[in-house]
């Protein structure tokens, strides 16, 4: 039942947006999908995709067809406007909001009595407020929930999206939902129209609740995380097996350690729990510390990796994965990719990258003469060192008897 909604734009096309505005349009939704890059909506409006994520090419090719999704730089009037845009940070873990302002400034012109307009991008407590100020400014004709509450002209809500890369399609739809609204009248508004897909709960609460609770939700896993990670700097010094150690420990009933790894990249973990540090930074010396736990990762495992290659005269250092984390091609934030950098920046040798999920090795590497990107059996050859810094599939599977000859640094426990 689509009810009052028949037109929804979805503002940003990217991880987040692109999937949702496909599983809208394939509920029988109109969706127009805003973008500020041609080259995105080019693709899109010919049924393709320009990000990878498991079967987002057959609905997005579906719904091009039908002419329920199609994609333009320039908005138009909708009765909803999502608004998924990236919120990195800036010097000194700043939040950059300029893309959500961006956002807001391109839509203002087109907002009409009754509009829902809902924020999902990762954002600091009261951004929905400054969003709802923003377009307030623009639209002096409107009234907004800051200013009318339930009687405003133009609802909004703050609505965090939760998916795993990986598995979006799925968690879009039976994921519960956080609905913030800045009004009773918002969230009731702004739940109508997820019902439309999701299966899920939707959870109504403040906008600012619900703000804090995604940047809480990934904070959280950040500590997690760093607490299995200062596990593996101390299982280093006292010679116990990390992987075997927390195995163990999780066999207690109320025990449940996360994996250590090389660090933790993405565009969320490695970003979010700084919104929290930066709003209120007294009071966020735990949260603080897991970041640094984490981020000081890479340097530990190139210090490693550069001791053990000191007994070769020009090592080869096979660098198994790029992306920030299992069975995906995202780079962003990934801390595998900085190792293989800095490797080939301090190695009097070469770095080979075994990455089967891309087809060529982005800018940063490919600048650099010792870097090439080769195949698994290529580097199980040639290299001196093994160094597993992803646990895609294809390296989980490779036979140890292939392993035997080499030195091996495996940072996830892939290779036990
Ligand atoms: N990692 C470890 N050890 C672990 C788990 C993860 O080192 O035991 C590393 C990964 O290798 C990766 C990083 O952490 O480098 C983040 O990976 P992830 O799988 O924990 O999370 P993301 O960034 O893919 O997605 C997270 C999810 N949040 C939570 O699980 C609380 C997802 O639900 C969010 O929607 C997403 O952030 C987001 O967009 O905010």
């Amino acid at each position: 039942m689509k009810g009052v909604f028949s037109r929804v734009t979805m503002v940003g096309l990217g991880y987040i947006g692109l999937p949702t505005a496909a599983v809208m349009a394939s509920r029988g939704l109109e969706v127009i999908g805003l973008d500020v890059d041609q080259g995105a909506v080019d693709t899109i409006n010919s049924g393709g995709v320009h990000i990878v994520e498991p079967d987002l090419d057959i609905v997005v090719r579906s719904v091009v067809t039908t002419g329920n999704l199609r994609a333009t730089t320039i908005a138009e009037p909708s009765d909803a406007f999502l608004i998924a845009v990236p919120t990195p940070f800036k010097s000194g873990h700043k939040p950059d909001l300029s893309y959500i302002q961006a956002a807001a400034n391109a839509i203002a012109p087109v907002l009409e009595t009754g509009n829902l307009i809902v924020l999902e991008s990762t954002s600091p407590v009261g951004t929905t407020e400054k969003v709802a100020q923003w377009l307030a400014q623009a639209r002096p004709d409107l009234s907004f929930p800051q200013q009318a509450g339930d009687q405003s002209d133009i609802m909004l809500a703050y609505c965090p999206e939760r998916v795993l890369p990986g598995y979006v399609l799925q968690e879009l739809v039976n994921n519960d939902r956080i609905i913030g609204g800045m009004s009773d009248r918002c969230s009731q508004r702004a739940t109508e129209l997820y019902k439309i897909f999701v299966k899920g709960d939707c959870l109504p609460t403040t906008a600012r609740t619900a703000e804090l609770c995604k940047l809480t939700e990934n904070a959280c896993r950040d500590v997690n995380i760093a607490f299995a990670n200062e596990m593996s700097l101390v299982c280093e010094e006292l010679s116990v097996n990390v992987w075997e150690l927390i195995a163990l420990a999780n066999r207690h009933p109320r025990v449940n350690i996360l994996q250590p790894g090389p660090g933790v990249g993405g565009h969320c973990i490695a970003v979010d729990p700084w919104f929290i540090v930066d709003s209120v930074p007294e009071s966020t010396q735990l949260i603080r510390t897991a970041r640094e736990v984490n981020d000081g990762k890479p340097q530990h495992v190139i210090k490693r990796v550069l001791a053990k290659a000191e007994r070769f005269k020009s090592p080869s250092i096979a660098c198994f994965g790029l992306a920030f984390k299992a069975d995906i091609d995202d780079l962003r934030e990934s801390p595998a990719l900085g190792i293989c950098r800095d490797l080939a920046s301090q190695l009097e040798g070469t770095v080979m990258v075994v990455e089967p999920n891309i087809d060529e090795l982005p800018e940063s590497l490919k600048t650099l003469s010792n870097v090439r990107l080769c195949s698994v059996q290529e580097a199980l050859k040639e290299a001196d060192i093994l160094l597993g810094l992803v646990d895609h599939s294809e390296f989980r599977t490779l036979n140890p008897e292939s392993l035997v000859e080499k030195v091996v640094i495996d940072t996830r426990g892939m290779w036990r």
